[in-house]
């Protein structure tokens, strides 16, 4: 019997944590001192806090009743201190004081007790590093921590993700999943993509038609818009819409806000407007026109016009946007305007020579320097992509630098604060994840998880005093060819771990071995559990290889925990009926052979990889 209660609480992922130096952590703490032991969570264990009514309390308070750990808490205010021993006990308390760095934490876990001691929202990020330690029992009540102390803070203070939800809409619920995975990785701000060319998912009570038609569109194009497999004229043929109603964003800003996150509305301009301009033909260069919210990918030549009635919806739009959102930026867009129906008007003419502008690019510094000076006028400051540059800079204004890094090093230069997500950097969660043709259609681009690991936001050509200016990092989800909840969480994860690791950790603490081998299989088990979808990694030892010789030895290991590796060794496909891999397998090639050896992941829940080949020739 004694036996048999043993078993039942061996705790899940103990031993991927042995000889882990970051004791299975993502991302990475600052420090992580190993220590003997374990503390043990018992019906009696009981949690001591200071801070009551603090939301990371309240969040952990939630977490381990859901998890039957510690239901009881108690004010250490109302508690007589010499009486109670700390002894089984969580102690969590908020320092208000500067000897933490900022959203810093230190936790220390002894057999006696857990003590976790936060700076504002570094109680909260020691919460989520708690919460990867605890290893759960089948017994309601039972866990156990290892004995460790662990002191952490983020390298950058913006650690972004972004989502677009006007290509393709998404319902709050999934917004809400999204966000609480972006926060159990420490992830603090949220970009909402919310308007663009194919829709206006955003209610504004002054424009009732930005939603009643903008938020609707008649089909949209599968397949690619450009390049050798496009196929120009395919249409769903599927109308495709959604918005928000002005109560669904507030429950989303509280819902992160409990989360530390802050939600950054993009209301797009001037380009990326079609759909606007659907119900607002007057906002364009040509009212007369008609438009329709668009269907196609890409760049549109038509989009908002800078004139004084334009100007006047916009910041009457951004002044209700501002009122649901209280963070301090205010995405604008400014990307990818080509200017085709500025350069058309007779009016964009007149106001260029009235206003001395040198050209086209002139208007659109104008046109960003207007809205700039708006959103500052309300104590706010605009963020742009990095097209914001062009005729000169707006003062205040944060640039969002995603055509590689020269725009975020110009704007650094120029003592403007910059967010890097470059696409060449990794940080397009739309490009592929492996150049298998086994890789649901995206718009293109190469993205694996070791690039977007290995990506550093600081540009060695910045001066440390420029560096400065850096503030942190993000990755893009655009979803043009990203239509389901699925897809989104394919391309999103693992990568997004990978951006967290990058967001927070010190460069000196980064090890992509250890990352991709030794934590990843861990937490892609973790996701699955908590139902998310997510892109399983090839065997790890596995690639497609080519190798010459005659003896082979071929050792790999499941890319996620509790999952199997199939194979095949006559080069066909692999499926879950193929031949399990469980111990290292050594092959002899007879001379002018070739024995082609292609192995899958598939994870205990049905998950799995696409397949990778390794040809042994001799
Ligand atoms: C460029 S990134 C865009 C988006 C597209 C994306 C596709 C940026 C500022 N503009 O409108 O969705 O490429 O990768």
């Amino acid at each position: 019997m004694k036996k048999l209660l043993l078993l039942l609480l061996l705790p899940m992922g103990l031993f991927a944590q042995n000889n882990d130096p970051n004791m299975g952590i993502i991302p990475a703490p600052a420090s992580v001192s190993r220590g003997k032991g374990e503390f043990k969570f018992t019906p009696e264990t009981i949690v001591l806090v200071d801070s009551p009514n603090h939301k990371a309390i309240k969040f952990i308070s939630e977490y381990l009743r859901k998890a039957n750990l510690a239901t009881s808490v108690t004010d250490m205010g109302t508690m007589d201190k010499k009486r109670t021993s700390l002894k089984n006990s969580v102690k969590l308390s908020l320092i208000f004081k500067e000897d933490l760095p900022a959203e810093g934490y230190e936790l220390k876990i002894t057999e006696d007790n857990i003590e976790l001691r936060g700076r504002g929202a570094g109680m909260f990020y020691g919460i989520q590093t708690l919460i990867q330690l605890i290893q759960k029992s089948n017994s309601p009540g039972y866990a156990i921590v290892p004995c460790a102390t662990i002191k952490d803070n983020p390298r950058f203070r913006y650690r972004g993700m972004h989502l677009d939800v006007a290509r393709h809409f998404f319902d709050v619920d999934f917004v809400k999943k999204y966000i609480d995975v972006m926060a159990m990785y420490k992830l603090n701000y949220f970009h909402w993509h919310l308007t663009d060319d194919q829709g206006w998912r955003i209610e504004i009570k002054k424009y009732p038609k930005l939603t009643e038609i903008g938020s609707m569109r008649a089909q949209t194009k599968v397949g690619r818009a450009a390049g050798p497999t496009a196929v120009p004229g395919l249409f769903d043929n599927t109308p495709h819409g959604g918005f928000y109603t002005q109560e669904q964003i507030n429950d989303v800003i509280m819902y992160a806000a409990s989360r530390y996150i802050t939600v950054v509305p993009e209301i797009e301009m001037p380009g990326h407007s079609l759909a606007a301009l659907a119900a607002y033909p007057e906002w364009s260069c040509d009212a007369g026109k008609t438009y329709k919210v668009g269907e196609n990918w890409g760049v549109y030549d038509d989009f908002f016009c800078p004139t004084p009635e334009t100007f006047k919806a916009l910041f009457d739009i951004l002044k209700e946007v501002m009122d649901m959102f209280p963070s301090a930026y205010v995405h604008i867009g400014g990307d990818e305007c080509n200017k085709v129906s500025w350069k058309k008007s007779e009016f964009c003419r007149q106001l260029i020579a009235e206003e001395k502008l040198k050209n086209d690019e002139g208007l659109q510094s104008y046109f960003i320097n207007k809205i700039a000076k708006y959103v500052s006028s309300q104590g706010r400051q605009i963020i742009g992509w990095d097209e914001i540059l062009e005729g000169g800079l707006a003062p205040g204004s944060v640039v969002m630098s995603w055509q590689g890094e020269k725009g975020g090093i110009a704007a650094a230069q120029m003592g403007h604060d910059v967010v890097m997500t470059p696409g060449s950097g990794g940080l397009y969660f739309d490009h592929v994840q492996s150049k298998s043709t086994q890789e649901p259609l995206s718009i293109g681009g190469h993205a694996p998880l070791s690039k977007t690991y290995g990506y550093d936001p600081l540009p060695s050509v910045l001066t440390s005093a420029q560096q400065k200016y850096v503030i942190g990092v993000q990755a893009n989800l655009w979803t043009e060819y990203i239509a389901t909840p699925g897809k989104a969480e394919y391309m999103l994860l693992p990568r997004m771990l990978a951006l967290s690791e990058t967001a927070w950790s010190l460069p000196s603490n980064k090890d992509y071995k250890n990352f991709s081998t030794q934590r990843i299989p861990r937490h892609l088990a973790q996701l699955d559990r908590n139902g998310y979808n997510y892109r399983v990694p090839v065997p790890i030892g596995a690639s497609d290889t080519v190798l010459k010789g005659n003896k082979f030895k071929i050792e790999l290991a499941p890319s996620v925990d509790g999952a199997k590796i199939h194979y095949t060794i006559d080069g066909a496909e692999p499926t879950e009926n193929d031949l399990v891999y469980t111990a290292p397998l050594e092959f002899t090639v007879p001379e002018r052979e070739t024995i082609v050896f292609r192995s899958i992941v598939v994870t205990s829940s049905g998950k799995r990889s696409v397949s990778t080949s390794i040809k042994m020739e001799n």
